[in-house]
C-alpha cells in the first residue's frame, strides 16, 4: 500500500479557475484593510460628494440627494497591488455615468478623486464608462464599513484597487493627466492587474 501524494502541495493555494487571477496575484477570503493614514469617520450628515468640470463649475450631492439616484448592483473580482485578490465580491452604489449625465464633460479625458483623508488618484474617463465603475455605498448588501470607505467610496475594479478611492468626496474632471497620491511616488500611472502594471515602468 502506498500513500498516495500527488496533488500535496505545501502550501494551500486557491481551488479557483486561474484563469480569473491576474499574474502574479494569489486568492484571499479575507478583506484585508489598506489606508496610507486614519479612517476619517464622515457623517451621512455632513458627507458631500462634489464634481467639478473643466471650467471649474461644480455639482454637489447631499447623501440624501446621492442616495436617490439610481442604484445598481455589480460582483466583481478586486485585485490589491499587495497580490491578494477576492473574487466576487458585491457592491451597491451609482455608477459613474449615472453620477455623470447631464455634467458638460468637455475636453476632460480624465478624473482626479480625492477624498476626505486626502488620498488622490487618477483614472481615464473611458475607464468610468460603461458601467464598470461606480461611487459604491453598499458592500455585501450592507452599509460600507468606514474603514472600507464609507460612507462611500469609488470602485474601478479592473484596475487595481489603489485606483478605488475610499471616502471620496470631490471629483475633478481634468484635461491634462494628474498623478495623484500613489501614482507620484511610482506606482503605475494606469494600473491594469491583467499586464501587471504595479509601478511605473512595469
Ligand atoms: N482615501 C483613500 N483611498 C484609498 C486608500 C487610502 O489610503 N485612502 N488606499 C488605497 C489602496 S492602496 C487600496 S489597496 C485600497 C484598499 O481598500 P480596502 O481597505 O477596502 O481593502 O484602497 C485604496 N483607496
Ligand atoms: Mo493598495
Amino acid at each position: 500500500m502506498s500513500f498516495i501524494t500527488r496533488g500535496f502541495e505545501g502550501r494551500r493555494r486557491s481551488r479557483e479557475p486561474s484563469g480569473r487571477i491576474p499574474p502574479g496575484q494569489y486568492a484571499t477570503l479575507d478583506f484585508p484593510v489598506l489606508s496610507a493614514g486614519p479612517t476619517p469617520r464622515i457623517s451621512r450628515e455632513e458627507w458631500r460628494l462634489t464634481l467639478a468640470d473643466t471650467t471649474g463649475a461644480e455639482r454637489s450631492w447631499s447623501w440624501e440627494e446621492f442616495t436617490a439616484l439610481p442604484v445598481t448592483d455589480i460582483t466583481v473580482d478586486i485585485h490589491c497591488v499587495t497580490k491578494w485578490t477576492k473574487l466576487d465580491t458585491t457592491w451597491g452604489g451609482v455608477t459613474l455615468e449615472d453620477l455623470l449625465a447631464g455634467v458638460e464633460l468637455g475636453e476632460a479625458t480624465v478624473v482626479l478623486a480625492h477624498s476626505y483623508d486626502g488620498y488622490t488618484t487618477n483614472v481615464p474617463l473611458a475607464d468610468l464608462s460603461g458601467g464598470r465603475a461606480m461611487v459604491a455605498h453598499t458592500y455585501a448588501g450592507e452599509p460600507l464599513e468606514p474603514e472600507h470607505g464609507g460612507p462611500a467610496r469609488l470602485l474601478v475594479p479592473h484596475l487595481y484597487f489603489w485606483k478605488s478611492a475610499k471616502w471620496v468626496n470631490r471629483l475633478e474632471m481634468l484635461t491634462h493627466d494628474r498623478p495623484g497620491f500613489w501614482e507620484s511616488y511610482g506606482y503605475h500611472n494606469y494600473g491594469d492587474p491583467w499586464r501587471e502594471q504595479r509601478y511605473s515602468g512595469d
